[in-house]
This record gives C-alpha cells, sequence and structure tokens, in this order.
C-alpha cells in the first residue's frame, strides 16, 4: 500500500490546464476544505479527495526539476498543508478532473503568496473576470527585486515557455497539431509577437503570427495548420503551419526569439526512451 502511494505520487503529472472544462455533472466543488497533501506549488489534494490545480499561477516543475521548484512547494506546504481552507473557485476544472482554484488560508490568497516570493508566475485562463491588479503588481515587486524565478535565465524574457508537449497523441504525422508549447506572456505588458520566431534543436526557424498576448495570458502554439484563434477574451490558439511533425519525440529544444533576434527562452524537452 505504501509502495503503491509512493509510486502514484512518483508518477502523477504536473498539472498544466491543457484542456479546461466545466463538467456540468462533475460535483460542484467544496466551498471548504482541508489539504491533506501538496504535490507541488500550485497542485494539492483535499480532504473530500478532489485534486486542485491552483488558479492563476504557475509554479516550477519539480519532475522535470526546474529552480525553485522545490521551494515553490515547500512554501504552498508550510501556508497551507493540513490546513482548512475556503476555495475560490468559478466551477471550472481541468482536462484530469481537477478543480481550477485559488485557496485563501487565514485571509492570505496562496497564489499571490507565491507571486510574492517570487516563486510563480501570473498565469491566466480565460475568460476570468477576477481583478488580478494585485497579482500583476506583486509579480513586477518580485521581478524588480529579482526574487526566486526572476533571477533565473529562463524568466529574464517576456515569454516563458511553460509547457512542451513534442510527442503528439498517436503518430504524430497524422496529428501535427498534437505537438504544441503552451507559452506565457509574463512581461509587464501586453505583448505583439509580431517579428518573433521559434527554432528548434537544428536551427529551423518559423515565424509566429502578429498578435497580441494579454498580461499575464498563454498562446498555444501548434506544429500544423490551422486558422489562428486571436480573441483576447478566450484561450489563443496559434498555428506554425507545418505540413509535417516539427518536434522530434526523442530530444528537441524550442527556442524563441524576439524580433531583434535576442533569445526569449528556451526549453528543451528529453526523454530517456523515446516513444513512437
Ligand atoms: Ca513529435
Ligand atoms: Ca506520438
Amino acid at each position: 500500500m505504501i509502495l503503491l502511494a509512493l509510486w502514484a505520487l512518483a508518477t502523477e503529472p504536473h498539472i498544466d490546464p491543457d484542456v479546461v472544462v466545466r463538467l456540468s455533472d462533475a460535483p460542484a466543488p467544496p466551498e471548504f476544505a482541508t489539504v491533506t497533501s501538496v504535490y507541488d506549488g500550485d497542485t494539492v489534494t483535499l480532504d473530500t479527495r478532489d485534486k486542485v490545480r491552483l488558479r492563476w499561477v504557475n509554479t516550477p516543475e519539480l519532475k522535470p526539476a526546474e529552480q525553485y521548484g522545490p521551494e515553490a512547494r515547500e512554501l504552498a506546504a508550510s501556508l497551507v498543508l493540513q490546513k482548512r481552507v475556503r476555495l475560490l473557485s468559478d466551477g471550472k476544472r481541468d482536462g484530469y478532473g481537477r478543480i481550477l482554484a485559488g485557496l485563501e488560508v487565514e485571509g492570505k490568497n496562496l497564489s499571490v503568496a507565491l507571486v510574492e516570493a517570487g516563486l510563480a508566475h501570473v498565469f491566466v485562463i480565460p475568460p476570468d473576470p477576477t481583478d488580478l491588479t494585485a497579482l500583476f503588481a506583486a509579480q513586477e515587486k518580485a521581478r524588480k527585486a529579482r526574487r526566486g524565478i526572476w533571477s533565473t535565465e529562463r524568466f529574464q524574457g517576456a515569454l516563458h515557455i511553460t509547457s512542451f508537449h513534442a510527442n503528439a497523441d498517436g503518430d504524430d504525422r497524422q496529428n501535427v497539431n498534437g505537438e504544441y508549447l503552451r507559452v506565457a506572456n509574463i512581461s509587464a505588458a501586453p505583448l505583439n509577437l509580431a517579428g518573433y520566431h521559434i527554432a528548434d534543436i537544428s536551427g529551423r526557424n518559423w515565424p509566429l503570427p502578429e498578435v497580441i498576448v494579454p498580461l499575464g495570458n498563454t498562446f498555444k502554439l501548434h506544429s500544423g495548420r490551422g486558422v489562428d484563434a486571436v480573441d483576447p477574451t478566450a484561450q489563443l490558439e496559434l498555428y506554425l503551419g507545418s505540413g509535417d511533425p516539427i518536434w522530434n519525440n526523442g530530444e528537441d529544444r524550442a527556442t524563441i526569439y524576439d524580433r531583434y533576434g535576442r533569445v526569449v527562452d528556451s526549453r528543451a524537452h528529453h526523454v530517456d526512451r523515446p516513444n513512437p
């Protein structure tokens, strides 16, 4: 039993809320619950057995290890583990059925605490009418102080690649758009992607479309052909327009450059044994 629990912990995927669904037949999230375990900075389990993906932020991953991942987990655990929390939810769940919610404990909002400490960046899943002024202000303070993630190389540019799905579901040649990256605007203002491009490990590169990414929002960047979804109040879906898969399933690296040719962010993808 203990072994099984350890196995489950070790193999639990980092929550990237890629598919946000409102499950009409899923039970409504509780308003109050006790946090029984903290997986990483933005993922916890409740005594109701519900899992929660923290709203409004993204923390560094533990697996694969990213800088400040352990510190983010540590801060989250110190604030909410074994505590009675209030869930700030609008009923949305992610594709894994996990509740998307903020957590409030003793008048403190965990998302704000993580951002203030430089252990998370703001991550908005639209549509979300919440007033995020305090979160953005906290992010700018942490950035100016070069606190936590803001002291590291991967957080110096305007964009941050938060997930890299190099291996599409099934045969990548039949599912070119199943290859995608999710990229967040971590700058202090809306960002126009005009003139930006993305390159693979061998230096092949593709221009990004001329689209404005709202502050704190993300865009999904698919390899294949499609019509860009550019409504700023919904999830941005952008297409590189390739007829073939772009990202190698075994090992690759995505690097985004700005209009002056400066690296904005770069993220490696590697699996020990490449999947077909
Ligand atoms: Ca691939
Ligand atoms: Ca595949």
